[in-house]
Formats: structure tokens, sequence, C-alpha cells
């Protein structure tokens, strides 16, 4: 017997109570196992109430980020229909990795996990990811496209994490090429990363961390003045397992016109529409060295479109780019 064997049959009698005897009858195994199993539920964040004689009963499903609390939200036909929940993990991106070299697995299998103790950001930095307060993914992907094209994925992850956001009336701007702001905070990084030969993919993982319900103090305090979460902006609790299958659903849609029709159109045009960068003077990071340039647009590959110092325009495929004012130079 699991808990999750038990929390379906709470589910299915949603307004009874079932005793724990029924339970232990029904799984052949002791009461105090049983209740062991409940005591686990609660602590996973399900509202459960036990009362003697009586038994257990669901009040209300838990925010957590399983398959069985986010399928009813779903409207994919492989993006997320695969979900491997942790409680506490490392970082989702590694067991992305490990798992996607697994040629048996499926694409569009996502890791979730509650915390991530070693949490990676690009280049070897780190990502906080507190427990239960925000929504840490790896989605394990096998598309056909060439190895160069690759941060176009992290650009349909941005995109989808914004009209996710806009369906809750949430406004966020994007930070070409990986961050999700609001109010001019990051609220969101994008994570890609690849194994590929020269002209073939073997698998793409692609992470997204999205600060949901924290406060300022689970934060870092040297977080605090760049960072935020949707709760401390919008003063409000939010569902995460929604928010989640809202960026899954949207995904898959824009991944498949990329990968089947060569069309990243609705991408760019969310990209587009709500950069944070377009119009701006701004610094990016080359070759080890700051350039100052001012962001005309994003063309139709993806790629930022900028005008230099000496007036040429010129167009950048990847980079980081810091804005001065907005947030410290990450
Ligand atoms: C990113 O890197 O923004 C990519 C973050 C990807 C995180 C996800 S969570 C699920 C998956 N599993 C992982 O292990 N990672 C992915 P970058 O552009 O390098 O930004 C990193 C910088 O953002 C750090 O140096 C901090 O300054 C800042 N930062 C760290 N944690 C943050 C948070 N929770 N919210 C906002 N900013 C944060």
């Amino acid at each position: 017997m699991t808990k999750e064997e038990i929390l379906v049959i709470l589910k299915e009698n949603r307004d009874e109570f079932i005793s724990g005897e029924e339970l232990s009858n029904k799984f052949g195994v002791s009461r105090a196992a049983v209740w062991k199993h409940i005591k686990s539920l609660k602590e996973d964040g399900y509202n459960i109430e036990s009362i003697s004689r009586r038994g257990y009963r669901i009040i209300e499903n838990a925010d957590v980020l399983t398959y069985e609390e986010i399928k009813n939200y779903l409207e994919t036909k492989f993006v997320g229909q695969n979900i491997i929940h942790y409680d506490t993990i490392d970082s989702t991106n590694l067991k992305a990795k490990e798992l996607a070299n697994d040629s048996s697995i499926k694409e569009g299998t996502i890791i979730t996990s509650e915390e991530q103790t070693r949490g990676k950001g690009r280049l070897g930095r780190v990502w906080e990811s507190p427990k239960s307060t925000g929504i840490w993914f790896s989605i394990i992907l096998k598309p056909n496209i060439s190895p160069m094209n690759v941060s176009n994925i992290t650009l349909l992850g941005a995109a989808a994490v914004n009209l996710a956001l806009s369906d809750l009336n949430i406004e966020s701007k994007i930070k070409w090429p990986n961050d999700v702001l609001v109010n001019s905070k990051k609220v969101c990084g994008i994570l890609t990363e690849m194994s590929a030969e020269l002209d073939e993919i073997n698998y793409i993982v692609m992470g997204i961390g999205i600060n949901v319900n924290m406060t300022e103090n689970d934060f870092s305090e040297e977080l605090r003045k760049k960072a935020t979460s949707l709760k401390s902006e919008y003063k409000k609790q939010f569902c995460r397992k929604q928010i989640l299958a809202k960026i899954l659903n949207y995904f898959e849609k824009m991944y498949i016109e990329y990968v089947e029709n060569n069309s990243l159109e609705q991408c760019i045009n969310v990209c587009r529409d709500n950069s944070i960068l377009i119009g701006r003077e701004v610094y990016i990071k080359e070759r080890g060295q700051s350039n100052k340039i001012k962001v005309i647009d994003i063309n139709s590959e993806g790629h930022l479109v900028v005008e230099r110092d000496n007036n040429s325009i010129d167009e950048i495929i990847s980079g980081e780019v810091s804005i001065d004012g907005v947030y410290g130079v990450l």
C-alpha cells in the first residue's frame, strides 16, 4: 500500500469518512500503517480531517506538483503527461539530464520538486529554491532541430510563462533570453541545457524556476533587491499547480508549432510585445567584455537586433544582458 493509493480512495469518497479499519482491511495492513500514511499526506499539504470512530475525510487537495494534482488542468498531448515528483532534490535539471540519457524516457517528461538544495542558474550560479513556495521543474525534450537553434527553446519557455501569468492578470516582462520579471524584478529564470552531436540533438533539458508564494524573508538578503514573488507583488497566495499546468499547455502548443512547422511566430510576438529590452540602452557581456548597445528588436529567428556605439546594426544570438537601474548586474 502506498500513500497515493490511500489518497485515491479518499478522493473517490470526498464527502464521506472512511474508517481506518476499512482502509487497513482493504490494503491488508495495520491501522498504524494507515495512520502513518495519512500523517505523511498531511505533511505534503493535504487537508485531511480525522475524527475518532469515524475515520478520515479529505477536505481539500494540496497544492503539490504531482501528476495526480496537475492532470485535471492539463490539456497537453505529451508535455507533463509523465511527471516525476520529489519532495526534495539537488536540482531538477540534474535529475532530468540523468533520466534523459535513458532512451526509453518519454519526451515531455517533467521533473518537479518541492525544493532544490542545489538549484542551478547559468554559468554555475545558484538558484534559490525554498520549499513549496515556488515552481521548480525541468522538461525533457528530444526535438529534431539543429543544435544551433536550442536557444529558441528558452524563448518558448519564457513566452509560455508570460502567457500563463497573463491569464491570471499578472503582467510580466521578458528579459531576453531567459528571465521573466514582474514590476522590474525577477520572478522566473530559465536554464536550458543540451546534449548534442555536431548536427543532432540527443536531448534538451529546460529548467524553469518561478517564485510564487514566497515572502521577502524566504530570499537571501542579496536577492531581495532584484528578486520577487507573485505573492509579494499581488499580496495573495497563488495556486502553483494551476500555473504549472497553464505553462505546460502554452508551451506544448508553441513547441509543436516550432518543431513541426518551423514557426516561432506566436512565441516571438509574445517576446517582442512584452520585452523589457526593446528601445533601451543596455550592457551585453561578449567574450568577457561588457559592451553598451541599444536594443532595437527581436527578429523572427529569436535573435536580438541591436545598434552598437558606432551605429552599426548587429544580431545577437545568445548572451547576458544587464540593465542599469532595473536590477543589479547579474
Ligand atoms: C537563471 O540563471 O535564471 C536560470 C534559473 C533556472 C532555475 C531552474 S529551477 C528548476 C531547474 N533546476 C535547476 O537547478 N535550475 C532550473 P541566471 O540567469 O544565471 O540567474 C541566476 C541569478 O539569479 C543568481 O545569480 C541570482 O542573482 C538570481 N537568483 C537566484 N535565485 C533566484 C530566485 N529564486 N529568484 C530570482 N532570482 C534568483
